[in-house]
């Protein structure tokens, strides 16, 4: 059962200063979740022992990034970390124009009001919760034209990020070019488990989309992680630095939406980048009204110096080897206790397949949800749900019905060690070793957007 994994790299720093955390009792945990209505979002950090509840702004910076925000110019207009930034930007995903946001949905917003007309189809290799809201908000559909494997937990494909060609010449067949304002791309696939597109797929993608006029928007939100899936498994690729693959997948889109929450390696951040002078001149308008001058949309300098230092940073061989290295490590000790996962396993988290793992509730009783909630009840580790849920509802209010229904434990960068993944996994085990007397839950409260954040639940007794 236990026996030791091989492995032959360690992390690329070491540690200058550490945040302490602490063990709860399990009868402090039960309150917890009672209080927070059994929705692992409503918990306080502080009642949390690991937190894997998001990869986003929760990563460790470097030593580097915290003496860059020292060197935060806070000028209203024209701070010279923002040059820093579009310089980076332009250096290393090579997107002509910048204009800084919040994080990224702020980006989203931005990009979708410009874009997206009343009535469009956006296609997209699998729906994002707020991307997908955002493009709905603008008067937009999201139609899902990912491959079919991303749907099956249990495909092997490597690149379950792909994008059907076929699919999404149906919908430009059915609805002609000019209905469709741009492909909503994602370079790794966070709903389907962190899955990756191939180069071989986004050249063919970008090929058929010149071809009808349409552009490519990426969410380029994990690319490094992206790309480091392309050097491992991709013919051709295996010589090519990190840098260089990141640089080439940017190269077959248009522009970008950017959460530098995660690859990027700071705690809040995030831009869009576009190539295409109009789109730029509108939303350099727009950021005005949503963000802040569009020198800074609504980040102080210091944030942009980090960001730009952690762009850098994020594109290291060394970097995203131990960074995804740390992920495998703990998917297959979960592979090893017998666990069910997504496989393969992707690049921010794993993440539990929880159709198989408590077959015996039904989706409507929230399998996922209560997962999440029984493994922060055994050892205070905080995961989140990724299926019913999170999907939400249809315009006229029925329930999406996703076919993953998921829990993930996704993992900050350069946080927690290998002990941590070890607990993490052995809690699971023992979550897994008693899954036949765990029983669904109830939603009590719905609010109208998002409702994954903020929905309450009960147990059903
Ligand atoms: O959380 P934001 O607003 O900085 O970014 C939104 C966002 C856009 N695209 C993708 C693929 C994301 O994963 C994403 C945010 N993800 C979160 C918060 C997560 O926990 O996965």
């Amino acid at each position: 059962m236990n026996k030791p994994i091989k492995r032959s790299w360690a992390e690329p720093y070491k540690i200058k200063m550490v945040e302490l955390i602490k063990m709860t009792s399990p009868a402090e945990r039960r309150k917890a979740l009672q209080e927070a209505g059994y929705n692992t979002f409503l918990l306080k950090s502080a009642d949390v022992y690991i937190d894997l509840l998001t990869d986003s702004g929760t990563s460790a910076m470097s030593d580097r990034q915290w003496a860059g925000m020292m060197l935060g110019d806070e000028a209203y207009a024209g701070s010279r970390n923002f040059y820093h930034l579009e310089e980076v930007v332009k250096d290393v995903y090579g997107y002509k124009y910048l204009i800084p946001t919040h994080q990224g949905r702020g980006a989203e917003n931005i990009l979708s009001k410009i874009l997206i007309k009343k009535g469009d189809i956006i296609p997209g290799n699998m729906y994002f919760t707020t991307t997908r809201l955002h493009q709905e908000l603008a008067g937009g559909k999201f139609e899902d034209v990912i491959i079919d494997e991303a749907h099956d937990s249990e495909s092997e494909y490597p690149f379950k990020g792909n994008i059907d060609l076929e699919k999404l010449d149906k919908l430009v067949k059915k609805h002609g070019a000019e209905k469709i304002p741009y492909v909503s791309m994602a370079t790794s696939v966070n709903m389907a488990g962190g899955q990756p597109i191939s180069m071989q797929n986004l050249k063919d993608l970008r090929k058929y989309t010149k071809k009808h006029g349409i552009r490519v928007i990426h969410d380029m939100t994990r690319v490094a992680e992206n790309a480091y899936f392309i050097q491992q498994r991709e013919k051709g690729y295996a010589d090519k630095t990190i840098k260089e693959i990141v640089k080439e997948i940017c190269s077959y889109t248009d522009g970008a939406t950017m959460s530098a929450k995660k690859d990027a390696l700071v705690n809040i951040g995030g831009f869009l980048a576009v190539n295409d002078w109009d789109v730029f001149e509108e939303a350099r308008n727009m950021v005005v009204v949503y963000e802040g001058l569009h020198t800074y949309g609504g980040l102080a300098g210091r944030d942009m110096e980090a960001m730009a230092i952690g762009i850098g940073e994020s594109v290291g061989d060394d970097h995203i080897k131990a960074r995804v290295g740390q992920v495998i490590y703990l998917g297959e000790k979960m592979i090893e206790y017998g666990v069910p996962i997504v496989k393969p396993i992707g690049g921010h988290g794993i993440f539990v397949d929880a159709k198989q793992f408590l077959p015996h509730i039904p989706q409507d009783m929230y399998p996922a949800q209560t997962l999440a909630a029984e493994i922060y009840q055994d050892s205070g580790v905080r995961t989140m749900e990724r299926g019913i849920v999170s999907a939400g509802r249809k315009a006229n209010g029925d329930n999406y019905c996703p076919k993953l229904e998921l829990v993930r434990f996704t993992i900050p960068r350069r946080v927690y060690t290998q002990a941590h993944m070890d607990v993490i996994a052995e809690s699971t085990a023992r979550v897994f070793e008693r899954r036949e007397k765990i029983k669904g839950m109830k939603m009590i409260y719905e609010p109208k957007y998002l409702r994954f954040f903020q929905a309450r639940f009960e147990k059903i007794k």
